[in-house]
C-alpha cells in the first residue's frame, strides 16, 4: 500500500537532488488564487451582505448575521461533555506554560556611551484567527492559535470558523465552547476566503484585523497568499506531514500506529519512514494491515493518503544517511525512535517539529504536550517556525543617541551617504553641528 524508495547503496545526492527524490503531495495555490480574488474582493465591496451569499452557497446556510450572539458560546460550554472539557482544559494548561515561557522582553544594547538600541516587542494589535469546519472540526487547532496570541498579549482576538447547516447556521458547538474557555467572545460564522476577507478588509460587522493565522483548506491558504502584504499571516498550512526517522530498535506497532495518526487528517497528508532497516520496514508495512482495520476514515483518507504519491517508506544505509533525507526533507512532524533517540534529534536542522523516542508520539503534541501543533508544511519548516508567541510580536529598534554620541559618528555617516550618492541622508547629520571633516 505504501511505495518504497530505495537509497541504499549509492552516496546521497545533496540538498535539491536530494529533496527531488523525496515524495510530497500536490498543493496548488497558485491555481486557486484565481478563484479567490473576486470572493474576497466581493467581501471587499459588498460587507456583510457577501459573507451571507457566501455562507448559503457554500455553507448551505440561511444567516441574518454572521457574529455569533454571546449567549450561543455559553450554551455551547453548558452543553460540552465533561470529559472533552476536561481534556481541552489540560490541553490549555500545557498550552500556558510552553506559551508563556516564549514571552520576550525588551533589551536596551549600548553600542558606544551615549548611544543605545532598545528592542521593544509589541504585540499584534488585532487577530483574526480562523478554525476549519467541515471535516476539520479541531477544537485543539483553536486553543493552538489563541494560547499563543493570548500569551503574546494581544489585545484584539477574533475567530471564524465555517456556519454548520446542523448545527442552525453556527459554527461547530465545539469550537465555540474552546472559543467560550478560552475567553474568546468575538466569534464569526464565516468560512474559506470569505473569512480571511472579512478580517483582511472589515466588514460593518467586524473591524479589520492585522493579521490572520489558523490552518484551513486550500483556499483559505490562497486568501492568504493573496492579503500577503497587507496583513501579516502565520503560513500557508498544507496537508499534513508526519516523518519518521527509525532504526532497528523501533517497534513497528509504534511506528505503523503513528504513520496511521496523521494519514487520517486528509487523503493528500504525507507519511514517511525513513529507516535503514528493511526488518523494520517489512513489520511496519505489516503491521498497517490490523491497525487499518480496526480504525475509521480509512477508505476516505488513510489509504489515500498512505498509498499516494506523497507517502513513502525510504530505505537508507544508516541513521547518518537517514539524518541527511529528513534534513532534506523537512517534516511538519518529525519523529526519532532510533537508538539514542535524543542525540540523534539534536543533529536535526529542518522540520516543524521534533518528537523524540518511543514516548512522545505527534498525537501528543497535536493535543497535550504543551507545544504548538500549527506547523510549517510543504518543505516549509526549512525557513519557517511554527506558530508561537513570537508570531504575534513585532520587535521595534528604538534608536537614542545623545549629541556626543552622534557626533563621534556623523563622519562614517557623511561618508556612506556619498558613496550611496545620498547627500542629503549626510546633510541631515551636518545640519546639527557645525560640521567638518574630523582632523581637518
Ligand atoms: N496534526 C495536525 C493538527 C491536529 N491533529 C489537530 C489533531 N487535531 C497538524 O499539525
Ligand atoms: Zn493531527
Amino acid at each position: 500500500m505504501i511505495s518504497r524508495i530505495d537509497l541504499r547503496g549509492d552516496a546521497l545526492p545533496e540538498g535539491a537532488a536530494l529533496r527531488d527524490l523525496l515524495p510530497r503531495a500536490e498543493f496548488d495555490v497558485e491555481a486557486a488564487l484565481e478563484k479567490v480574488r473576486p470572493i474576497c474582493e466581493d467581501v471587499r465591496h459588498r460587507g456583510t451582505a457577501a459573507l451571507i451569499d457566501y455562507a448559503e452557497r457554500f455553507d448551505g446556510v440561511v444567516l441574518e448575521r454572521i457574529r455569533v450572539p454571546a449567549a450561543a458560546l455559553t450554551a455551547a460550554l453548558e452543553a460540552l461533555d465533561p470529559g472533552v472539557r476536561a481534556a481541552l482544559e489540560e490541553s490549555i494548561r500545557r498550552a500556558r506554560i510552553v506559551h508563556r515561557a516564549q514571552r520576550r522582553t525588551d533589551h536596551t544594547t549600548q553600542v558606544v556611551p551615549g548611544g543605545t538600541v532598545t528592542e521593544k516587542w509589541v504585540p499584534v494589535e488585532r487577530v483574526g484567527l480562523y478554525a476549519p469546519g467541515g471535516r476539520s472540526v479541531y477544537p485543539s487547532s483553536v486553543i493552538m492559535n489563541v494560547v499563543p496570541a493570548q500569551e503574546a498579549g494581544v489585545p484584539s482576538i477574533a475567530l471564524a470558523s465555517p456556519p454548520q447547516k446542523e448545527h442552525g447556521g453556527l459554527p461547530h458547538p465545539t469550537i465555540l465552547a474552546a472559543c467560550a474557555l478560552l475567553g474568546v467572545d468575538e466569534v464569526y460564522a464565516a468560512g474559506g476566503a470569505q473569512a480571511v476577507a472579512m478580517f483582511a478588509y472589515g466588514t460593518g460587522e467586524c473591524a479589520p484585523a492585522n493579521m490572520v493565522t489558523g490552518p484551513g483548506n486550500i483556499w483559505v491558504a490562497a486568501a492568504k497568499r493573496y492579503f500577503t502584504g497587507r496583513i501579516g499571516i502565520d503560513t500557508e498550512a498544507g496537508p499534513t506531514e508526519i516523518a519518521v526517522l527509525a532504526d532497528d530498535t523501533a517497534d513497528p506497532v509504534h511506528v505503523a500506529a503513528d504513520l496511521i495518526s496523521q494519514a487520517e487528517h486528509d487523503p493528500l497528508a504525507a507519511a514517511v519512514l525513513v529507516t535503514d532497516s528493511l526488518r523494520l520496514a517489512d513489520a511496519v508495512e505489516k503491521e498497517l494491515e490490523p491497525q487499518l482495520a480496526a480504525t475509521r476514515h480509512v477508505d476516505d483518507r488513510i489509504v489515500p493518503a498512505l498509498s499516494g504519491r506523497q507517502s513513502a517508506i525510504v530505505l537508507v544505509d544508516g541513521v547518518e544517511e537517514g539524518l541527511k533525507v529528513v534534513d532534506a526533507y523537512g517534516a511538519e512532524h518529525l519523529e526519532i525512535q532510533t537508538a539514542d533517540a535524543a542525540a540523534v534529534a539534536a543533529r536535526v536542522r529542518n522540520a516543524g517539529a521534533i518528537f523524540v523516542g518511543p514516548w512522545s508520539p505527534v498525537s501528543l503534541g497535536d493535543y497535550a504536550a504543551g507545544s504548538n501543533h500549527v506547523l510549517p508544511t510543504g518543505g516549509c519548516a526549512c525557513h519557517s517556525s511554527g506558530l508561537s508567541v513570537q508570531s504575534f510580536l513585532r520587535g521595534i529598534h528604538i534608536v537614542d543617541y545623545t549629541r556626543d554620541a552622534l557626533a563621534e559618528i556623523t563622519h562614517h555617516v557623511v561618508t556612506l551617504a556619498e558613496a550611496e550618492d545620498l547627500p542629503a541622508h549626510g546633510a541631515a547629520l551636518k545640519a546639527r553641528f557645525d560640521w567638518k571633516v574630523p582632523g581637518q
